[in-house]
């Protein structure tokens, strides 16, 4: 045993130091203040199922290094210029009233990303953000104040995108968010049950194919032009808000890669309650210890709303809970399908860490359809008082003219 230990260990201290060097020469490409070997510091950063992150020290300044994964983004360079386009966009139109913000750091030929060819010939591409100082993530709310911030960062973010030409921007991932197809995946998962797991999943399977008729709800609404399409996040998960550690108010929103033209505000709106309304993480494998709360999700709700006021069409209003139904049971749907495949798209740390997602979504998808007629009259005292709150502004303008 002993020797087996000490040999484990020196090859694991050896391939952490070879890839550390590597991170180390990686940073050397883009456009930051490296004056020697020794004053860089690199550490892995968690959260995200996709990309790996990396928190890169160098002196008195701190930069987000990421490596993205081509395999679920293929269409990289176009994703790129969608970020690239968005910040810019924010940026400009934020300019004077937020502290901090995301920015991409250019590669020394100034583009926004470098690229190599890895040994198994695939691309690997890299970036670098600036690290926004004292800054936190929380994967589940502590507060119901966290969530009205998390609410007022998105619907900012929706507000600051509203007015970007859709055509200006790259669909980088088609119908990511077109359930019904996310639906013929999973049952193509199903039919094919490459690694014969259907026989122990007949609940999960039976419970997706009698609630299929939640899928439709959204996609012909948008093809149809009764729900407007929008550019949106496509990921708005309460960790993808960067919090300052002190006063615990919203910074800003982070992870631009699936921000997309076409999409609908429902997908924004529901993505961030199937994670922020519930009591636990998508993680949590204790059933009993998950639940739709009607509490956050009217803090969220408040601050969402407050912000997109303005911008929101009313057909949008009486179908937000939906949308909330609709994603969480999508996502349930993605978990369930890549472990019937074998866990080849999420990132996994034990061998049945999707189904413990996809079982956690789908105890929220019954909770929230139980709980559906109190979602939509919080959304709808809250527009109200929200419209009551513009019309007096406009009447006391009105009045001092
Ligand atoms: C993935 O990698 P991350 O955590 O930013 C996924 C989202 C899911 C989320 C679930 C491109 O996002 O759609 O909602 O995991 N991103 C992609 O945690 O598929
Ligand atoms: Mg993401």
């Amino acid at each position: 045993m002993f020797p087996t230990q000490i040999h484990t260990t020196a090859v694991y201290i050896y391939i952490q130091s070879q890839i550390l060097d590597d991170l180390g020469s990686i940073c050397r490409n883009f456009q930051i203040a490296l004056v020697e070997d020794g004053n860089i510091s690199i550490s892995p950063l968690k959260g995200g199922l996709i990309n790996d992150t990396y928190q890169v020290n160098v002196n008195a300044s701190s930069y987000v290094l990421q490596r993205v994964n081509t395999s679920v983004f293929r269409h990289y360079d176009k994703l790129m210029q969608n970020i690239s386009k968005v910040l810019n966009h924010i940026q400009v139109k934020t300019r004077g009233t937020v502290s901090y913000m995301l920015e991409l750091i250019p590669t020394l030929c100034g583009e926004f990303y470098w690229s190599r060819k890895s040994n198994n010939d695939s691309v690997e591409v890299w970036r670098m953000y600036n690290y926004i100082p004292n800054s936190v993530t929380y994967p589940v709310a502590a507060t119901n104040s966290i969530l009205y911030e998390a609410g007022r960062a998105y619907g900012q973010f929706q507000y600051a995108v509203h007015d970007i030409p859709p055509c200006s921007l790259y669909e980088t991932i088609p119908d990511f968010h077109n359930t019904p197809k996310r639906l013929e995946a999973f049952r193509k998962a199903v039919s094919e049950d490459a690694c014969h797991r259907v026989e122990d999943l007949r609940e999960e399977i039976d419970f997706i194919e009698s609630h299929s008729w939640l899928s439709y709800s959204i996609v012909s609404l948008l093809e149809d032009g009764t729900l407007p399409k929008r550019i949106v996040h496509n990921d708005t998960k309460l960790e993808n808000v960067l919090f300052d550690q002190h006063s615990n108010r919203a910074i800003c929103v982070i992870d631009y890669d699936t921000v997309m033209p076409n999409g609908s505000m429902l997908y924004d709106f529901g993505d961030a309650i199937r994670s922020m309304a519930s009591s636990s993480s998508e993680d949590e494998p204790d059933l009993a210890k998950v639940w739709f709360d009607l509490t956050r999700f009217k803090c969220f709700s408040e601050g969402f709303l407050r912000e997109v006021i303005s911008i929101i069409a009313k057909k949008e209003i009486t179908m937000l809970s939906m949308g909330a139904i609709v994603i969480t049971f999508e996502q349930a749907i993605r978990f369930l399908t890549d472990y019937l495949m074998g866990d080849v798209y999420f990132k996994v740390t034990f061998s049945k860490h999707n189904l413990v997602r996809a079982k956690n979504q789908l105890k929220l998808v019954k909770e929230m359809l139980e709980k559906k007629d109190s979602m939509e009259e919080i959304v709808s005292n809250c527009c109200q008082s929200f419209e009551n709150l513009a019309a007096c502004f406009e009447n006391i303008k009105a009045s001092e003219l």
